[in-house]
């Protein structure tokens, strides 16, 4: 199904409302790194995205190693941002 892609007023004015991410011109992403003391934190984190990522049916691009989470948010679907990567986003803030 199409999404929209965010335009550039739509996506500068969610980006000032998120805080703590950063847009990827090159990628249509946005990302943010998370640090936790130790692995257990960081996969229990990781845990809880994944459940609400597939309640949204939108999933993030993710690296982690040990209490590093690196995360990319974009939709394949938009070929680049949408909505629906900033709503992925909030719930993530919501989580630390
Ligand atoms: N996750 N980030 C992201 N972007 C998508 O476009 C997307 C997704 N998860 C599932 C999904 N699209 C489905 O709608 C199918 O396109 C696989």
């Amino acid at each position: 199904m199409a999404i929209a892609e965010l335009t550039d007023k739509e996506r500068n004015d969610a980006m000032a409302a998120l805080g703590g991410w950063t847009y990827d011109a090159d990628a249509k992403a946005i990302r943010r790194s998370f640090r936790f003391p130790d692995f257990a934190e960081a996969f229990a984190f990781m845990t809880r995205i994944a459940i609400v990522a597939e309640k949204m049916d939108h999933h993030p691009e993710w690296f982690n190693v040990y209490g590093t989470v690196d995360i990319a948010l974009t939709t394949h679907d938009a070929s680049g941002l949408s909505l629906r990567d900033i709503d992925l986003a909030t719930q993530i803030d919501s989580f630390v």
